[in-house]
């Protein structure tokens, strides 16, 4: 049994089910790490370009690397303003901050990362109330979004925004099919809420889909996306909207202490993640697409390939004498890491730091392992 100053040093979960952050033996040999894409390290083109990035004080508003990430970000988005933010939770967080007030509803699916991972941030800091509705593979029904709606009365809160994810995490990197989010823009409207997306993956949805970043992110007021997941950058992510939003949205950055100084030196790499590392986000789709057709063929495990879309890939164990944290544990033992997220369910992330021969030796090991 560890002690908890031993489980906190590792600072490093290797379940999001049950207890947490464990250490588990790694095999020294080799390592093929599908926790997340987070976990992705910069290209030596992103280190050059942060050695040599011109900086200066961005809460000034003077840092020139850091305004040319955000209008590039913006400008793909086909939006007016972006703003560079540490993290995608801080993106998220300080977007429910522009767009609600205090004691609003905001209207989500329950298994979204703005509900479930970001630590109750929405009741902390923005006071608002959550309104879960249950999505397929985290996709909501139009339907049930303007049925949630509630009609102004002096008992309810005022719903005043919708949170939507693309792709989905939880629900196996799933991609929003653009005609349903032109539907729920359209309710929204209607009902004059706002919509933000949740784009930690959006390029991932965008490449796989092929529909334009543009077309996605015009349902959406505000959008979120991640710069150092499959993209590789070491920090940040952007928030795009137009010009009054991302105003409100600078405030509030700064309120968190998120107000960077010569942040040049990481928006630097956020550039050459945006101009170099999109396409090849393919890559990693076609890798997932490989383990999760050799995933179906192996016994005792049951995974809906039609669920497979992007880079996560999700499946569940069917046996009895071996949970999801078993074999987590087994596969680390190997070198083979992942992450539970039910007591019988297995997420793994593809992404540019595992190619195909590690696909194929997180195969054979499972292989082993299920035989
Ligand atoms: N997701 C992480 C964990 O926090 C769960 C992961 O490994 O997948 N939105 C979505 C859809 C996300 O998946 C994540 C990160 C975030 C937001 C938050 O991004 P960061 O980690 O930059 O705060």
């Amino acid at each position: 049994m560890q002690g908890r100053a031993d489980r906190q040093a590792t600072n490093a979960p290797d379940s999001w089910y049950g207890e947490e952050r464990i250490m588990v033996p790694t095999n020294p040999g080799r390592v093929v790490d599908l926790r997340s894409d987070t976990v992705t390290k910069p290209t030596p083109e992103m280190r050059r370009a942060m050695a040599e990035a011109e900086v200066g004080d961005d809460v000034f508003m003077e840092d020139p690397t850091v305004a040319r990430l955000e209008a590039l970000a913006a400008e793909r988005l086909g939006k007016e303003a972006g703003l560079f933010v540490t993290s995608g939770t801080q993106g998220n967080q300080i977007s429910l901050m522009a767009h609600t007030q205090r004691g609003d509803e905001i209207i989500l699916d329950d298994n979204c990362h703005i509900f479930n991972y970001e630590v109750a941030a929405l009741a902390v800091l923005s006071a608002v109330q959550a309104r879960g509705l249950r999505g397929r593979n985290g996709i909501l029904d139009p339907a049930d979004v303007r049925d949630a709606i509630r009609p102004p009365n002096i008992h309810h809160p005022k719903d005043s925004l919708i949170c939507l994810e693309s792709t989905h995490n939880r629900g196996g990197g799933s991609i929003y099919p653009i005609e349903t989010l032109r539907q729920i823009r359209r309710i929204a409207d209607e009902h004059g809420l706002a919509v933000h997306l949740d784009g930690a993956r959006l390029f991932n949805a965008c490449v796989a889909s092929g529909v334009p970043a543009k077309d996605v992110a015009a349902q959406a007021d505000s959008v979120t996306f991640c710069l150092s997941k499959g993209l590789a950058a070491p920090v940040g992510a952007v928030v795009t909207g137009n010009r009054a939003f991302v105003d409100k949205a600078r405030r509030a950055r700064k309120m968190l202490g998120g107000g960077m100084r010569q942040a040049g030196v990481i928006a630097a790499a956020g550039i050459v993640a945006l101009e170099t590392m999109v396409d090849r986000l393919r890559e990693d789709h076609d890798n997932a697409r490989v383990l999760a057709d050799g995933l179906a063929e192996l016994p005792g495990i049951k995974i809906d390939l039609g669920s497979v879309q992007t880079n996560i890939v999700i499946f569940d164990m069917e046996r009895k004498e071996l949970d999801a944290a078993g074999l987590v544990l087994k596969l680390a033992g190997h070198g083979v890491k992942c992450f539970a997220v039910g007591p019988n369910r297995i997420r793994m992330v593809t992404h540019k730091d595992v190619d195909r021969a590690g696909i194929l030796y997180a195969l054979e090991t499972l292989r082993t392992i299920l035989r």
